[in-house]
């Protein structure tokens, strides 16, 4: 099997959503090179020449600020990796699409970048009628231009190139997106020297074992790289992930080519996510504990949570953190907060304790006050990035106060309660929420209709 050389640990730039600054780039790269980590792909979906202008080279200022990225990646030993994807509209057979290619390909190499990934990942699955006639599957027709391509911009200076499947997670290739065996055929046929990128039995991967790795490592024959997306925040705009690397043992990484975590799209989220990333890598199966790297990365943090305010509380800030943990659990103090209200509601008012509706009232208190407190922070882009859902949270944390407090009121037993702050079509209002009442998600994953009301 072969082995390329570098162990790629490091950060894609590869959601959806507003790009990240230059400033916000270099800031990525000194805390990458503190951390250890040694590479940064630029892979922005929202980048209108990584996908839909695919074809198009840069114009000669947004070259120069690449080629600005590229220094500055090598200053600090990070190799900048350029990914394009060409997969929505191109003809894999077409002669004029490959020239495009390669020439997309060659201005990065120009400006000094070595490593390129071409990305098939969220494209159609089929072929067009004359690339049909050509290969009989869509994983041929990548794998023959992706060579092809390897193999004549080798003539320009070295390089390593990775590959991003079109079904690019367990769950894809059973249900056989992409074709049916299309990952043999990228094994067989994708040249030895490509490495592969894989996000996990999932796009979103709540676990990756090393059972799974090696198979998959059997059928591509060459070790994966993980496209990690556990901290990926795209695809739901109330939700960040705060949350310790976790779901993957530090002996995954014996296991791989490479380690790359594409994460939240706010950039001054990801501070802490990173810092467990990087901790993740640095560690051994014996010290592995995600929630100590956890906090640990929480405690470097708050030193950059300079308030105008009120100075922030490490604990709270655990609280905070918590209720914004990973996208499939939520942080211990935020679990047993939840469970402590879950509990109230379930029961009848009149069965309260002091005891218990104290202990709801003083968390949910702490965290809405600190949904107030974070809006302070002097670094006004984490304001910005955070403060939608600080708002959302802090809403329904005022509403389930409000409900506590009236139906611990002996007075209101047996009355409704109606909150003025949240009135029918204002409150949880509009066409999304509207569209989101019409299906219930269950448990198992299948899909119910709920009994509509007028929207
Ligand atoms: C994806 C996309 C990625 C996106 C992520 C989370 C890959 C290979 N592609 O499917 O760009 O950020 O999901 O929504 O992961």
């Amino acid at each position: 099997m072969p082995s390329n050389p570098l162990f790629l640990s490091g950060v894609i730039e590869g959601f959806y959503g507003p790009l990240w600054t230059r400033t916000q780039r270099l800031e990525l790269f000194d805390s990458m090179q503190r951390w250890g980590l040694n590479t940064y792909v630029y892979g922005p979906k929202d980048d209108l020449h990584h996908r839909l202008l695919w074809r198009e080279t840069y114009p000669d200022a947004e070259a120069a600020d690449l080629g600005e990225l590229i220094t500055e990646c090598q200053a600090r030993g990070i190799q900048f990796l350029y990914a394009l994807g060409p997969g929505l509209d191109i003809r894999y057979g077409s002669s004029i699409d490959c020239a495009a290619l390669e020439a997309r390909l060659s201005q990065l190499m120009d400006l000094g970048c070595r490593t390129l990934c071409l990305l098939f990942d969220d494209i159609p699955d089929t072929l067009h009628s004359e690339d049909a006639a050509r290969w009989d599957s869509l994983a041929a027709a990548q794998c023959s231009l992706t060579n092809h391509l390897l193999q004549t911009l080798n003539q320009r200076g070295p390089l390593r190139l990775l590959f991003c499947p079109t079904p690019y997670c367990h769950r894809m290739v059973q249900a056989e997106h992409g074709g049916k065996g299309y990952l043999e055929i990228v094994g067989r046929q994708l040249h030895p020297s490509i490495d592969v990128f894989w996000t996990g039995p999932e796009i979103i991967s709540e676990e990756i074992t090393v059972e799974q790795i090696q198979a998959l490592t059997q059928i591509l024959q060459r070790k994966p790289i993980l496209w990690d997306n556990l901290y990926a925040n795209d695809y739901d705009g109330r939700r960040v992930f705060f949350g310790p690397y976790a779901g993957r043992s530090p002996e995954l990484r014996s296991q791989v080519a490479g380690v790359l975590c594409n994460p939240n799209t706010e950039f001054p989220v990801n501070y802490a996510p990173l810092h467990t990333f990087a901790s993740w890598l640095r560690s051994t199966p014996q010290n592995w504990e995600p929630r100590l790297a956890y906090l640990d990365a929480l405690r470097d943090w708050l030193p950059r949570l300079a308030s105008a305010g009120k100075s922030i509380s490490p604990v709270d800030l655990v609280l905070f953190c918590d209720s914004f943990y990973l996208p499939y659990s939520q942080g211990p103090t935020a679990a047993r907060f939840y469970d402590s209200i879950a509990t109230l509601l379930s029961n009848d008012p009149s069965t309260w304790t002091e005891d218990k509706i104290n202990s709801f009232l003083s968390e949910a208190q702490r965290l809405r006050n600190f949904c107030v407190q974070i809006s302070e922070v002097e670094d006004r882009t984490l304001f910005a990035a955070l403060s939608r859902r600080v708002w959302e949270l802090r809403e329904e944390l005022e509403l389930l106060i409000r409900y506590v407090q009236f139906q611990a009121t002996p007075l209101h037993r047996g009355s409704r309660f109606r909150s003025d702050f949240h009135q029918p079509k204002v409150y949880r209002g509009g066409f999304v929420p509207a569209l989101q009442g019409l299906l219930r998600l269950e448990a198992d994953g299948s899909f119910t209709p709920i009994p509509t009301s007028e929207v």
